[in-house]
């Protein structure tokens, strides 16, 4: 079953703030490392792209940037995970994003092995959304939704490092610094780790 299944895999759970640079680092490391990668933000995308009733309901929640109910994201990881579940890794990216998020999944699935916190400042957060706003098409990417996203984080994410911190797994990254400097302390952490 999948519980068994999941046993002595590799779970790293990938936290940072609202363009923090979270899946641009991940494509990296799934590159390198050949992890298999469920982005939170994607998944949900994809639900409401497939014009269900629920999808609906998520894009608003998603416009507000708010954090969409927990059962609904833990159950499409869970879905997605099973789907792959001879991979010998997983990045579950954004995700938890709040403390109960974690605690759930890894009493329904597997402990991570280590939480990956992609570290930038807010107002690096900031730009780095308003610039890709100009191309991404994404309904969130703009000045208002960034800044409920950013007081998001700040509330119901930042516990989650603090969490991970009194259980000695957090291990940070600076994202302050360009994708390939970003991507070389990450390396550092994933040899030393998963190797
Ligand atoms: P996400 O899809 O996770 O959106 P995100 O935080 O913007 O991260 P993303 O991975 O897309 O961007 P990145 O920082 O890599 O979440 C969207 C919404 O979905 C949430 O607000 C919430 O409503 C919902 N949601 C998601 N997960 C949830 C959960 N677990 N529970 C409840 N709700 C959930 O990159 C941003 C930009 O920066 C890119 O343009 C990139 O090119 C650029 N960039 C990255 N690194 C850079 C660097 N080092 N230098 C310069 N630019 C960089």
């Amino acid at each position: 079953n999948f519980t068994e299944a999941m046993e002595n895999k590799k779970i790293v759970f990938v936290v940072g703030g609202p363009g923090s640079g979270k899946g641009t680092q991940c494509e990296r490391i799934v590159k390198k490392y050949g992890f298999t990668h469920f982005s939170s933000g994607d998944l949900l995308r994809a639900e409401v792209a497939s014009g269900s009733e629920k999808g609906a309901e998520l894009k608003a929640i998603m416009e507000r940037g708010e954090l969409v109910p927990l059962s609904i994201v833990l159950s499409l990881m869970k879905y997605n995970m099973e789907k792959h579940k001879d991979s010998k890794g997983f990045l579950i990216d954004g995700y938890p994003r709040e403390v109960q998020q974690g605690i759930e999944f890894e009493k329904d699935v597997a402990p991570c092995t280590f939480v990956l916190w992609v570290d930038a400042s807010q107002e690096t957060m900031t730009n780095r959304l308003l610039k890709r706003a100009e191309t991404s098409g994404r309904a969130d990417d703009n000045e208002e939704t960034i800044k409920l996203r950013l007081k998001t984080f700040v509330e119901a994410t930042e516990p989650v490092i603090e969490y991970y911190k009194k259980h000695n797994k957090i291990r940070r990254v600076n994202s302050e610094q360009d994708v390939d400097t970003v991507f070389g302390e990450v390396q550092a952490i994933f040899d030393q780790y998963v190797l």
